[in-house]
């Protein structure tokens, strides 16, 4: 029986959806998001997806200086791929969300592949009393939302980090989005192979189940043939079946807090190494073995 490729697992750290009081482990702060960062990484993430925050209020920020601290504490401590979110705003031009990456120049960032309604309102319920002033808003008043991803924002990102040699995250919330990557790549603004990101269990996007995931692996073999790679991100409870099946499936993973704060129904993860490491054992029992950064360095063909 041939080899099973090595498997990727991608940790998203905190994200721009959860607040601080959804959860005491939600790493905030630039010392919380580089330690437990460089915890992942040594619980076996060769990816660490990255978003800043305010260190004193938690309130998402894409500003490079909300940035700096962390990186380079990660950059020193691990060998890890750094992908920096280029997503981590509602409100900001593109032009903005991309600033971080324009600056740091990462191996990876992420792409958002289409623009959908995007609301935290699902979230409410699981709070303990908010905490910044901030929180209840960014939430509840959520359900008018849109991330705005058009094709003129997606053209104008692509353009902009050309000469950065960045692999992107291509972030696929439906099976339109695809749709979207194929005629750009046909337009020669992303080169292959690229890396899809299905994103599934969001609000506003396709729903988590087996089905949806067949249905988009397949019409990226249709599309794409042997030009790509992918991995799962599933929201919540959805986290880590949906990232176990992407695994028996030839796919690679993402977990971390940005996705699911949970570790087991019910159950608060106490942190993102947490999460990774759950997922590395059952990858591992099941008869994979998980790449490391360097070995996802040579799959996703990184600049390095
Ligand atoms: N938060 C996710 C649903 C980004 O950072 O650009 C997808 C994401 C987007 O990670
Ligand atoms: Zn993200």
């Amino acid at each position: 029986m041939a080899r099973k490729p090595k498997t990727i697992i991608t940790c998203a750290l905190t994200g721009a959806i959860h607040t601080p009081t959804m959860s005491d482990a939600l790493p905030y702060t630039y010392d919380q998001i580089a330690e437990q960062a460089i915890a992942a990484a040594e619980a076996g993430a060769a990816i660490l997806h990255l978003h800043a925050r305010n260190n004193d209020t938690g309130f998402p920020s894409i500003d490079p200086k909300d940035f700096s601290p962390f990186l380079a504490r990660i950059k020193q401590a691990t060998d890890a791929v750094v992908n920096i979110s280029t997503g981590g705003s509602l409100t900001a031009t593109i032009q903005e969300r991309i600033t971080p990456a324009k600056t740091f120049s990462p191996e990876m960032c992420s792409m958002n592949m289409g623009s959908l309604n995007f609301s935290f309102h699902g979230l409410a319920a699981r709070y303990t009393a908010w905490k910044f002033d901030w929180e209840k808003a960014y939430v509840e008043g959520s359900e008018g939302n849109i991330f705005r991803n058009t094709f003129k924002d997606i053209k104008e990102a692509a353009q902009t980090l050309a000469p950065h040699g960045i692999k992107f995250e291509h972030e696929i919330y439906d099976v339109g989005h695809l749709y979207n990557l194929k005629s750009m790549l046909d337009q020669g603004l992303f080169q292959a192979p690229i890396f899809l990101q299905f994103v599934l269990g969001i609000q506003g996007g396709i729903g988590a189940d087996v089905e949806n995931l067949v249905f988009l692996k397949r019409t990226a073999d249709k599309l794409f043939g042997d030009q790509y790679h992918w991995s799962v991100l599933a929201a919540g409870a959805a986290q880590i079946p949906m990232a176990v099946t992407a695994s028996q499936m030839g796919g690679h993973v993402r977990v971390g807090l940005e996705d699911s704060l949970f570790i087991a129904r019910g159950e608060l993860a106490t942190s993102n190494a947490q999460q990774v490491a759950k997922i590395r054992r059952i990858i591992e029992d099941l008869g994979n073995a998980v790449a490391t950064p360097d070995e996802a360095r040579e799959i996703l063909a990184l600049k390095g």
